[in-house]
């Protein structure tokens, strides 16, 4: 018999700028954590934010630590079942959505799929991302990091859920 396997820590980032996003940021980290084999560990505080590359009104924006023995893309799966029952519509990229929640690291791995990179790709270059998951996990975000960010407007706004 082989031993189980040690969950994995992964970091979600979620968004939102349409419709009731702090209730919609709130009700995703409740869903992710009712999904089988996944535990949200902590969260960072809600941040309200300019829109990066994006139209309509500021973000909401938030990191969130889970511990999960799902595989990568089934943890993807979770997460896209999660946007589509918030609503969520892709007319065209980076388009406002009532839910974005992107996977920024599984562990240390390194994925290249055509469905999903990992770590993400954009998240050194974003303030929404960077900030609240250096409030959560300070050693995974340098000060050079954040120093290159410090143009993009962000406003922490208190404690997200717990
Ligand atoms: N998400 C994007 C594009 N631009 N800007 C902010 N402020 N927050 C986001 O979550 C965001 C964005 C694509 O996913
Ligand atoms: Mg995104
Ligand atoms: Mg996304």
């Amino acid at each position: 018999m082989s031993a189980p396997r040690a969950d994995v820590a992964a970091f979600v980032a979620l968004g939102a700028n349409l419709g009731d996003a702090a209730q919609t940021l709130r009700d995703a980290l409740k869903a992710l954590d009712a999904v089988a084999g996944v535990r949200v560990v902590r969260a960072s505080s809600l941040y309200c934010t300019a829109p990066i590359d994006s139209s309509g009104p500021d973000y909401l924006n938030a990191v969130a630590e889970i511990a999960t023995a799902l595989t990568a893309p089934a943890l993807l799966d979770a997460l896209q079942a999660i946007e589509h029952a918030a609503g969520r519509e892709r007319p065209y990229r980076n388009a406002p959505r009532t839910l974005d929640l992107d996977l920024l690291c599984y562990g240390e791995a390194r994925i290249d799929s055509a469905r999903l990179t990992v770590p993400h790709p954009r998240m050194h270059q974003r303030a929404f991302v960077l900030v609240p998951l250096a409030e959560i996990a300070p050693s995974r975000v340098s000060a050079d990091a954040l120093a290159s960010v410090a143009d993009q407007a962000i406003e922490k706004l208190g404690t997200f859920l717990r």
